[in-house]
C-alpha cells in the first residue's frame, strides 16, 4: 500500500507520526508532500519551516512545546546578531536549528534542488517517510495587508511572527506558483498512491500552497485512489495556531465543515471523498463527501494511528 500525504508544520508533522505508526502495522510506503511557501532567505540562510518541522518530528528532534525548531536549543547566534542590529529581530534562529539551515544552504548554493538537501538531511534523521517539498522551486507565501504605511505585500513569516496576524489582511498570494514546477517524484508519487491523505494542516497557508504549485492539484483530483481529509478546526477554533485568522481573510467559516468546504467533494471538482471530523462535529455537511466524526486529537501516537485508520475505514 502507497500513502501520500499533504502536509504543513506541526500539524503535518503529528500526523505524519500517526501515518507512520500505521503504516508500520500494514507494511505500507508513505509520502509526504511539505509545504514550502513559508521558507525564507535569512542571513544567508535558507530556513524551510515546514520541512524541518516534519523532519525533525518524525527523527525525534523537534521542540513538543514550541511547535517549531529543536528540542534543548541555544541561542546564542541570535543574541550574536542582536548584539550586531541585525535585521530582522523579530525572527529567532537557534544554534542547533542553524546548523540545518547551514548545510542546506550550502548545498543549495552549491546548485542541488531543495528536494535532493532535503533528502540528505533525512539521511541524519530517518524519518521514516519519504519527505519531499512541494516544488524545488521558489514559491513564497505573502499576506497582503493594509494599515498606516499603506497597502504591501508581506511574507507569510512577518505577518505571522511579527504581526501575530493582528493587522488588516486582504488576501494571501503565492509568490512565484504559476511557473513552479512539482518536486520530482511528486506527481509519480500522487499517481501511484492507493490512499491520498489531506492532513489537518492549515488549509490557507499550508495546504492551499501546496495545491498552488501547478499540476498538483488536478493530480490530487484525478488520483485514481481515495483522497480523504482530515478536519484542523475542532468544534469552531484550530487546536493551535492561525487558521481561525486565515480562513476570516478568505471569508470561510472556521468550523470543520467551511473547511470541508473550501477543499471540496471530488464530484463537484474538489478534491475530497472523506473527510474526518471530531466527535464534537458530527452532523457537519460536505455536498459529495463522506463525513465520518471520530476522536481528532493528536494526543499521541495510538490515538493518530486511530485517525489514520479511520481515514482508511472511510474509503
Ligand atoms: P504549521 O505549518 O506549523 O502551522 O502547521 P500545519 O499547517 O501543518 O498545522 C496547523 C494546524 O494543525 C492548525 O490549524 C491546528 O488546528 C491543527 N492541529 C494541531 N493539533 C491538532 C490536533 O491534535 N488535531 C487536529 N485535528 N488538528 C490539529
Ligand atoms: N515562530 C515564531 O513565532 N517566532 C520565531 O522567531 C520563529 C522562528 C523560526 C525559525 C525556524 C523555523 O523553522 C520556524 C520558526 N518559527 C518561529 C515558526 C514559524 O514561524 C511558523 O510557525 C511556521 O512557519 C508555521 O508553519
Ligand atoms: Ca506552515
Amino acid at each position: 500500500m502507497r500513502i501520500v500525504v499533504l502536509a504543513g508544520g506541526i500539524g503535518g508533522a503529528r500526523f505524519l507520526l500517526g501515518v507512520r505508526a500505521y503504516a508500520r502495522e500494514v507494511g505500507a510506503e508513505v509520502t509526504a508532500v511539505v509545504n514550502v511557501g513559508d521558507d525564507l532567505w535569512l542571513h544567508g540562510l535558507k530556513i524551510c519551516p515546514d520541512l524541518d518541522s516534519v523532519m525533525y518530528t518524525l527523527g525525534g528532534g523537534a521542540d513538543p512545546e514550541r511547535g517549531w525548531g529543536r528540542v534543548g536549543e541555544s541561542w546564542t547566534v541570535k543574541e550574536e546578531l542582536a548584539a550586531y542590529g541585525a535585521q530582522p529581530t523579530w525572527f529567532g534562529l537557534g544554534d542547533k536549528d542553524i546548523a540545518t539551515h547551514l548545510v542546506r544552504s550550502s548545498m543549495l548554493n552549491g546548485g542541488y534542488p531543495l528536494s535532493a538537501v532535503t533528502e540528505a538531511l533525512s539521511t541524519r534523521w530517518e524519518p521514516g517517510v519519504h519527505l519531499l517539498p512541494a516544488t524545488d522551486d521558489r514559491l513564497e507565501t505573502h499576506a497582503v495587508v493594509e494599515d498606516e504605511q499603506g497597502q504591501r505585500a508581506i511574507h507569510f513569516q512577518e505577518w505571522w511572527v511579527r504581526y501575530r496576524a493582528d493587522i488588516p489582511t486582504q488576501r494571501f498570494v503565492f509568490v512565484g506558483a504559476e511557473t513552479a514546477k512539482p518536486a520530482p517524484g511528486v506527481l509519480e508519487a500522487i499517481g501511484s498512491a492507493d490512499l491520498v491523505l489531506v492532513a489537518p494542516s492549515n488549509p490557507v497557508v499550508s495546504v492551499a500552497p501546496v495545491l498552488a504549485v501547478p499540476g498538483l492539484r488536478a493530480a490530487v483530483a484525478d488520483s485514481p485512489a481515495p483522497v480523504v481529509g482530515v478536519s484542523p478546526i475542532i468544534g469552531g477554533a484550530p487546536v493551535r495556531g492561525m487558521a481561525d485568522r486565515c480562513l476570516a481573510v478568505l471569508g470561510v467559516d472556521c468550523s470543520a465543515a467551511g473547511v470541508g468546504r473550501l477543499y471540496g467533494g471530488r464530484p463537484d471538482g474538489g478534491l475530497l471523498d472523506g473527510w474526518l471530523v471530531a466527535e464534537e462535529d458530527a452532523g457537519a455537511v460536505v455536498p459529495g463527501v463522506t463525513v465520518r466524526a471520530v476522536p481528532l486529537r493528536m494526543t499521541d501516537e495510538a490515538a493518530t494511528a486511530a485517525m489514520v485508520r479511520a481515514a482508511v475505514e472511510l474509503t
